[in-house]
């Protein structure tokens, strides 16, 4: 049995989060989140640039009773590479409340999607932070998009905002819906209108495949928490822009949080700060997750 020990500068997620006093509706997904090993039966891949303490599927199971959810979107980090194993146990054992996002390699076989397929993966993820991986995955990418697209999934991909101009045509001629983590981390001391974030909001604008996570202002706030109050502002005008292209998610357990760690029962006050009605909030909670993820359920697709 391997045994792993957390990068020592990590902060391990909060053990007992605050019950949130915003309340979620019926229904609502958490559509960004992770389960970590446990290390000793799911080992961590050995390309990975971190080690993260073990944060269960029971674990995540029990934070989306205590937050509200009713479901999750479990997505694929770096830390497990290639190797779905901790994300398919954990689909499994959701009794059809989970949902996936992985990661595959270039020669990945028909059954081997088909048998993601059947434990509710409905995502392949492409990591374009350059700290986090060794290798950029343009090849890999065009690859498993054009075999994945016929399945009706649909692309994730996370890449810092700086990249966007170099990698926007490779993006924008992508068959698939592409789902981009974390509003492509904006540097929210720039302007709100008139700097860098225009060309991500013209990315959303002009391609209607895409999706945008409006999720992690603790990564991206330079002012921190509890409020993040430097995200809400760029956040509130990816979803007022495009509310039906728009999702949410804790992103519990939260990997590489070196500064502060959330709790995650406030950190459900930053929804109504960027989905100002019910309305809005509806739609970022449950319609849009359900039509990307649960289709079969979901009265728009
Ligand atoms: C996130 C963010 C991060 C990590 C990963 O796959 C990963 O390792 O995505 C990060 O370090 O910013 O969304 O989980």
């Amino acid at each position: 049995m391997t045994s792993f020990t957390m990068d020592a500068n990590w902060l391990p997620f909060h053990p007992s989060p605050a019950k949130p006093s915003y309340i979620v509706p019926a229904g609502a997904v958490d559509a960004h989140c992770h389960v970590f090993g446990p290390g000793a039966q799911f080992p961590f891949a050995r390309e990975r640039k971190y080690t993260p303490c073990d944060a269960s599927k029971d674990q995540l199971f029990a934070l989306r009773d205590h937050l509200g959810f009713s479901r999750n979107v479990i997505v694929q980090a770096t830390c497990h590479g290639a190797d779905n194993r901790a994300l398919v146990d954990a689909l499994q054992a959701s009794e059809g409340l989970a949902r996936g996002v992985a990661t595959v390699d270039n020669d990945i076989t028909d059954e081997a999607l088909a048998v993601l397929h059947e434990a509710g993966v409905r995502g392949v993820r492409f990591n374009f932070v350059k700290r986090l991986v060794d290798v950029l995955p343009f090849g890999d990418l065009q690859n498993i998009a054009e075999r994945i697209a016929p399945m009706g999934w649909h692309i994730v991909i996370y890449f810092e905002a700086d990249d966007l101009a170099e990698y926007y045509d490779f993006f924008t001629a992508l068959p698939t819906p592409v789902v981009v983590d974390h509003m492509g981390r904006p540097d929210v001391g720039g302007r709100l209108e008139g700097g860098s974030f225009d060309l991500f909001m013209k990315l959303m604008a002009e391609n209607e495949n895409f999706w945008s996570k409006v999720s992690c202002p603790d990564r991206i706030s330079k002012l921190g928490p509890p409020d993040y109050a430097d995200v809400i502002p760029f956040a509130r005008r990816v979803v007022e822009a495009f509310p039906e292209r728009v999702l949410w998610g804790t992103d519990w357990p939260h990997p590489n949080m070196k500064s502060h760690m959330p709790d995650d029962g406030g950190l459900l006050e930053f929804i109504p700060n960027i989905a100002r009605s019910e309305a809005l909030q509806h739609k970022l909670l449950v319609d849009n997750p359900m039509c990307l993820y649960w289709p079969e359920e979901s009265a728009r697709s």
